[in-house]
């Protein structure tokens, strides 16, 4: 094929304008790509051209060359600047497809509250229902709140029965994450004078491994009544009427003697296995009951640490967990479900 000089340069400066006008046109990536083969591929003009360099003089091969590569950088930048659009342009339509909206609730639809923080609510309600008002505190706390505040000077060695997360700040040791909602109890004590009647819900830390039974990120709902005159009977009944309110009239409760710094007496608090009826399952460990938390009347330390009359005021106290209750009232019987976020698990509640 002969081709003169001059119209191949004016076939270049057409393509050029053909491509300035093609590529922004182009609409998604795969006829961008079947343009790019037409106008700078094996068999496009610009090879073609390229190949008839050779049949030219030195004086024509060089001004014949510097276009052939002048018209190859427009078109490659045309190219690269449309591909770009193309690909942004895809990522936006893929990012608006798989939006989850996660402020929108609508019955029936995506979103909803998660299992815990419907139990937490529900809880609350149970508390209010029986007088009780509700109260929350920091989750990174100094030592003082956290242990000495509730009868655990340092290097009392029931902090052991702590594994506690500190926190880089200040003196080594002294600020930490709350190892459990106790001590919101002194701070609600220090704001208010008795009678008090209050329940203190939040998240709680500690270095626990987890397991069915365990996490080390959990929650607690603390319980504080403080009054003059008041009883481990009224700590008993209280439970007792929450376990039904709760879980229903089905489940009974027990306490168990056990040991607390900033309670005396202390009480281990016990529901009857939902999973077997108190029969003995694997879920309870063939016991037929399932431990909650910890209660007991608080201890005159820890009234003195917030300057009450232990002579005059006396109190109970309690501190639940949260999440064991939620799996019990829905049986669930591993915590982890709770927190691994499978969109499938936690759509059933
Ligand atoms: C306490 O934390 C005391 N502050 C409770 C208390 C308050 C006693 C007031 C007396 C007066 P304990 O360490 O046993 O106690 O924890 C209470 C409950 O938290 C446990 O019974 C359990 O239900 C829950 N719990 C403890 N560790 C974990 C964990 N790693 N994961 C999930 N739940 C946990």
């Amino acid at each position: 094929m002969s081709v003169s000089d001059s119209t191949l340069n004016q076939r270049i400066e057409a393509l050029v304008a053909d491509a300035t006008r093609s590529v922004p046109a182009v609409g998604d990536l795969e006829a961008l790509h079947a343009l790019e083969v037409d106008l700078t591929g094996r068999r496009s003009l610009l090879v073609e051209a390229k190949r008839e360099l050779g049949r030219l003089d030195a004086d024509e091969r060089r001004q014949l060359g510097q276009k052939v590569n002048e018209a190859r950088d427009a078109i490659e930048e045309l190219l690269a600047a449309r591909r770009l659009e193309l690909v942004a342009e895809a990522r936006s339509s893929q990012l608006e497809a798989e939006r989850l909206d996660l402020t929108e609730r609508e019955p029936g639809r995506t979103g909803r509250l998660h299992l815990v923080t419907q139990a937490r609510d529900r809880l609350e309600d149970v508390f209010v229902g029986m007088g009780f008002t509700v109260a929350e505190g920091p989750e990174v706390e100094t030592d003082f709140y956290n242990f000495e505040a509730l009868n655990l000077p340092p290097s009392h060695p029931a902090r052991g029965m702590w594994d506690t997360f500190y926190v880089d700040v200040g003196e080594p040791g002294t600020v930490l994450l709350r190892t459990h909602t106790s001590p919101v109890q002194i701070r609600v004590m220090e704001a208010t004078e008795p009678p008090i009647c209050s329940i203190m819900p939040g998240r709680v830390y500690r270095r626990d491994t987890a397991d069915a039974t365990h996490t080390p990120v959990f929650h607690q709902i603390e319980g504080l009544v403080v009054d003059e005159g008041i009883s481990f009977a009224d700590l008993a009944g209280t439970l007792d009427a929450f376990t039904r309110a709760y879980f229903g009239r089905e489940v009974r409760s027990r306490l168990r003697p056990s040991y607390f710094p900033f309670t005396e007496p202390s009480a281990e608090y016990d529901i009857s296995c939902v999973f077997c009826a108190g029969v003995g399952c694997r879920s309870c460990g063939g016991t037929g009951w399932l431990e909650l938390g910890g209660c007991g009347m608080v201890h005159p330390n820890v009234f003195a640490a917030v300057g009450y009359d232990p002579e005059r005021w006396t109190g109970f106290a309690f501190g639940f967990g949260i999440d064991r209750m939620t799996a019990q009232r829905h049986g669930v019987d591993d915590l982890r479900e709770l927190f691994t976020n499978d969109v499938r698990f936690l759509e059933q509640f």
